[in-house]
């Protein structure tokens, strides 16, 4: 099916577009009226699971905010579910998954799945959501990366440090390669059947690969990434989010991906330099900057468009959005982007 806006795909593939496309980080969600008065009538993985409500959750930012691009409303935990571990999510908490993997043995209560069995409900959604979105906009895929999925399957829950995480990496670094691989390969068999079923790009989030260094993301990370971005990139754009790993930029730009997202904590030109010319960057508003009156969020965004230049560039955050952005600040960030990039 041709899509009637393709700016995402173009600019992720370098070529020249009229402006910046832009979509926002967890745009599917609770800051949006629509999506908190579903959240009180299924639970999380109801919404998840049922591919009518992932559709309507899917396109409620399309409809709302007038995104460039759609990302399917699902969650990077639904991995070591289907691996074997239980997830529960608390409202108003986050994840918690009260059995993790500390040891040898519990390894073996996991599994690399058939991803068409128990993550079918994924794809149902994904065609459900390219037929109804019938060419508006693009739909990125996604997962996290095997280092962020790590990091919950032994913390159990969400972390500021990570820190049993990394502990299990550090004191029995063959389990922690053994697992890391195990969920790499549970990831392609699942990023492959997301592009058979229509996802147009792929976005992996690695969400914490900035509480490694270098050496350690390179090995925790990095490599598995790697392995991803090769078994795909002949099939689909892939962009890799690595937040806070920005001094592995030009190692990333080297796997073969699309895009790169950066955060706010680097500037522009600085990541720019890092990558090189010919990769597309995207990012970085600081989410919680569109807490700040609107005068002050259209200053910041044409200041951002003009960091970035023209071209090469998808406008976003630098993380995902926050639940107390007023919809109308969000409007107000894509509709400046939309204003504002098509004067560069
Ligand atoms: O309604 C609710 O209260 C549940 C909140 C929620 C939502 C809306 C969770 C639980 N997941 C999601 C959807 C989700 N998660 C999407 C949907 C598509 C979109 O709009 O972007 C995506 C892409 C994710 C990805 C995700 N989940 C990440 C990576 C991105 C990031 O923000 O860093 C991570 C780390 C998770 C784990 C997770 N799931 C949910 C929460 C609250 C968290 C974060 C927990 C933590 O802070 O450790």
């Amino acid at each position: 099916m041709n899509l009637k806006n393709d700016l995402l795909l173009r600019t992720l593939r370098g070529e020249k577009t009229e402006r910046t496309p832009v979509w926002m980080m967890r745009q599917a969600g609770r800051y949006l009226p629509e999506y908190r008065a579903l959240r009180g009538k299924y639970s999380f993985f109801e919404r998840v699971e049922n591919p009518e409500l992932a559709t309507e959750i899917t396109i409620q930012p399309i409809d709302s905010i007038g995104v460039d691009a759609a990302i399917l409303f699902s969650d990077i935990l639904v991995i070591p579910r289907a691996m074997g571990l239980e997830v529960q999510l608390i409202e108003n908490e986050g994840p918690l998954l009260p059995h993790p993997i500390k040891t040898a043995d519990d390894l073996k209560r996991i599994c690399v799945p058939d991803v068409l069995d128990r993550l079918h409900y994924v794809m149902s959604a994904i065609r459900l959501i390219k037929k109804t979105l019938d060419g508006r906009v693009p739909l990125i895929g996604f997962a996290g990366a095997p280092w962020t999925i790590l990091c919950y399957m032994v913390q159990g829950k969400g972390s500021k440090t990570f820190d049993e995480a990394k502990a299990f990496c550090y004191r029995q670094p063959e389990l922690a390669e053994k697992l890391l691989q195990m969920i790499t390969d549970t990831s392609i068999a699942y990023l492959k059947e997301q592009v058979s079923a229509g996802a147009d790009a792929i976005q992996l989030f690695d969400s914490w690969g900035g509480l490694l260094s270098k050496p350690d993301f390179e090995q925790l990370s990095l490599k598995y990434m790697r392995q991803i971005v090769e078994e795909l990139k002949g099939e689909t754009e892939i962009i890799l989010f690595a937040k806070g790993s920005w001094y592995a930029l030009k190692e990333m730009k080297q796997t073969g991906a699309s895009g790169l997202g950066i955060d706010w904590c680097i500037e522009p030109h600085m990541a720019r330099s890092l990558a090189g010319p010919d990769i597309t960057l995207q990012g970085n508003f600081d989410p919680a900057k569109l807490l700040a009156p609107s005068a002050r969020i259209k200053e910041e965004v044409k200041q951002m468009l003009q960091a970035f230049g023209k071209g090469r560039h998808i406008a976003n955050l630098g993380h995902g959005i926050l639940p107390n952005v007023p919809v109308d600040h969000a409007r107000i960030f894509v509709d400046t982007v939309k204003e504002q990039s098509s004067l560069l």
